[in-house]
């Protein structure tokens, strides 16, 4: 990988951002703090600058109010001198929202640290891509355990550990490698309380979000011999179980939990003519073909995207695309 060149324009810069994508996971935050902290002991003026609010379950991450939510008043100012955006775990640099037309206005050079596949002409001074990590965490592990002299300080293992343990489904998808155990256990003897945050992110389910899962769950409908399970959520359902689109989060891997279930898939009305698509595979389909085929994209066991439409028009075409696409596969 290109640690030495992400330590020299690290090296050659003062005052560094760090992002990640709207609507932030844990990989994306927990990243963004692990070098957050580092760049500080080095002696950086950095600061970390989302598109989006942080969600409450993360904020163990922030008790030094480290996340700050963009607006242009209060950070153009300060973006304007900015050496250096380091990007997380983005996908598509389009879903850093804003932030993209700042990094652009004022010349910031870049680098783009992440897991997903970015095209050949992406838009980054470096690009930094590790398809086959676990997470963008594990890579901004190894970078800390090269670049670092010292070992990799309890509050960066904190933003390190939640990376790893959100992106595996605490450690229990198929890209949960030795590697992903292996910076666990670093984590653990630097002092993380791994059952802490994993109460703080899985066990602070809202009601509404548990009263809409009940509504989902009575209306799973399976196809292709049941190895196909699909849902769908519009803002009805969302209403009247009094739960928010936040609340869908999870819902496709709980659908793929099934028996005998191989793809999952959700169609969630958003409300304004658009529906987000999310496919999840226990491995034995890749799904990531479909998810392009609909303008969107992902990792090979999970993916998604964005369609213009309501669930009328949207629904028979994804069920459709995807049994043709698992039906492809078996043959
Ligand atoms: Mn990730």
């Amino acid at each position: 990988m290109e640690w030495q060149q992400i330590n020299q324009m690290i090296t050659a810069s003062e005052r560094i951002l760090l992002t990640t994508h709207e609507n932030p996971d844990g990989d994306g935050l927990g990243s963004a703090s692990a070098m957050y902290y580092h760049l500080l002991e080095e002696g950086k003026e950095c600061r970390i600058i989302n598109c989006s609010d942080l969600p409450d379950e993360y904020d163990f991450l922030n008790k030094d109010r480290i996340f700050e939510l963009y607006n242009a008043l209060d950070h153009d100012g300060w973006l304007e001198k900015c050496d250096l955006a380091i990007i997380f775990d983005v996908g598509d640099f389009k879903r850093v929202r804003k932030i993209k037309n700042a990094i652009e206005n004022y010349n910031i050079h870049t680098i783009n640290i992440d897991h997903h596949p970015h095209p050949e002409d992406h838009p980054f001074t470096l690009n930094v891509v590790d398809t086959k990590s676990a997470a963008t965490g594990a890579m901004v592990f190894d970078y800390l355990k090269i670049v670092r002299k010292k070992p990799i300080a309890k509050k960066m293992c904190d933003g390190l550990y939640t990376a790893i343990m959100t992106d595996t489904g605490s450690f229990r998808y198929s890209n949960t490698d030795a590697k992903c155990h292996e910076i666990a256990i670093e984590c653990l003897k630097a002092g993380v309380k791994t059952s802490k945050i994993y109460q703080r992110v899985y066990e602070t389910k809202p009601q509404g979000g548990v009263r809409l899962l009940a509504r989902v769950i009575d209306n799973i409908t399976f196809d292709s011999d049941g190895e196909l399970a699909w849902f769908w959520i519009d803002q009805k359902m969302l209403k009247a179980a009094n739960a928010s689109s936040k609340d869908v989060d999870g819902f496709t891997d709980f659908v793929r939990s099934i028996k005998g279930v191989e793809v999952a898939v959700m169609v969630f009305e958003n409300g304004s003519d658009t529906c987000r698509l999310n496919f999840r595979s226990k491995g034995k389909y890749a799904i990531n073909d479909v998810a392009r085929h609909f303008g969107g994209g992902g990792h090979k066991f999970a993916a998604g995207a964005i369609v213009k439409g309501n669930k009328k028009t949207i629904i028979p075409k994804v069920v459709s695309e995807t049994k043709a696409s698992l039906e492809r596969q078996s043959t």
